[in-house]
């Protein structure tokens, strides 16, 4: 029998990466989509005609429900949210509905139309914000640093209260940075990435940025994707560390894709106190032992080869269009 899945937050990075696999291994695929006054499928093009979309927002339950009986899912994969932690701080009320309250949206409809569906929560690194111990792990303490990490937290301990209260398959992967060449442009990689070949190709004289200290445990989205999948396909819901383990600083990034154009980062970068934001999450770093003994799942691109591949991408999109 062919599985079928539902995936929220399709349009975005991980949905593109997430179809990609599910197709790959025969599911039938249904992504719920925004309705947008001018098509926006940038990382589906290649998807579009094997994907069921289903019309529909995390803040209109009756859409949510209309999306579980169409799609009849075996696996229900909630990655919508909005994602931009800097916009938190400009729209905290949005950002809590959709990010928060949008994740019970999302169980509610699944409890009271396919209740036996399994449920994946995109939980976030952000949800621990401020260091109270590194490396972090299933185990650490929350203490969340931006509207988005708080409403990151309310998803979080909502799925597990589903999964305790109706004795539901629903469980959380708590991410950390995952980063490729579909990355959305504002967020800190893709910004770098971009901006080192426009400066190469003589398109961009400076960069802007906020804060080169901070660190962040970086991985690549292709390799994440598996673990929400292998994290359904357990013998019991438990949430999840996802990390590489290592942890670098902004700067160090910027270097990399600098030197990889074959640029001196130190010529181009501004430090602009626009993009400091008014609460920072100052390290990163991940414990995944859990999800590697208990999923069996092994990283396979490292941090340098994906500050490259994101590199090597833009040079090919920019080039292009130039
Ligand atoms: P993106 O920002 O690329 O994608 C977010 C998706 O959510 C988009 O498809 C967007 O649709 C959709 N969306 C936003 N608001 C709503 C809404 N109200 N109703 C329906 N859909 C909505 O995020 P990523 O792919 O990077 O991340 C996926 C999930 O994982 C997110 O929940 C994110 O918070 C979380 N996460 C991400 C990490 C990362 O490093 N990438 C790390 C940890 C967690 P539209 O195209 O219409 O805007
Ligand atoms: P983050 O990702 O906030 O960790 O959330 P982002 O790439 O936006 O920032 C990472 C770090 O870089 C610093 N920084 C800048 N960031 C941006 N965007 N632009 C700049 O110019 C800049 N200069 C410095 C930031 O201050 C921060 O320390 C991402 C998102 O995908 C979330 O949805 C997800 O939950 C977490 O990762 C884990």
């Amino acid at each position: 029998m062919t599985k079928h899945a539902l995936i929220t937050g399709i349009t975005g990075q991980d949905g593109s990466y997430l179809a990609e696999l599910l197709l790959s291994k025969g599911y039938k695929v249904f992504g719920l989509r925004r309705r947008t006054s001018v098509p926006i499928l940038e990382n589906l093009e290649h998807l579009k005609n094997e994907i069921e979309f289903i019309d529909g927002d995390l803040l209109d339950m009756g859409s949510l429900i209309n999306a579980v009986r169409i799609s009849n899912p075996d696996e229900v994969y909630n990655l919508a949210a909005q994602s931009f932690v800097a916009t938190s701080w400009i729209q905290p009320v949005s950002t809590g509905l959709a990010t928060g309250i949008g994740v019970t949206n999302m169980l509610e409809a699944v409890r009271l139309t396919k209740p036996d569906a399994r449920f994946y929560q995109a939980s976030s690194s952000e949800m621990f914000g401020k260091v109270v111990e590194t490396p972090q792990k299933e185990t650490t303490p929350f203490y969340p640093r931006s509207p988005y990490g708080v409403a990151k937290v309310y998803g979080h301990w909502i799925t597990v209260n589903y999964r305790e209260s109706y004795n539901m398959y629903a469980c959380s992967g708590i991410l950390f940075n995952h980063e490729s060449p579909r990355r959305g442009i504002e967020f800190v990689t893709r910004k770098v990435t971009d901006a080192a070949v426009r400066i190469k190709l003589g398109l961009q004289t400076e960069l802007r940025m906020g804060n080169l200290d901070a660190q962040r445990d970086w991985g690549f989205a292709g390799d994440y994707v598996k673990a929400m999948w292998l994290m359904l396909q357990q013998d019991k819901p438990e949430d999840f560390v996802i990390s590489t383990g290592e942890t670098h600083s902004i700067e160090e990034l910027v270097e990399i894709a600098f030197t990889h154009v074959g640029l001196n980062w130190r010529d181009y970068i501004v430090v602009d106190q626009k993009f400091v934001r008014p609460a920072e999450v100052d390290l990163l770093l991940g414990d995944c032992t859990k999800a590697k003994e208990k999923l069996g799942w092994e990283l396979e691109v490292g941090f340098e080869q994906l500050v490259k591949m994101m590199v090597d991408s833009d040079m090919k999109k920019i080039s292009n269009i130039k």
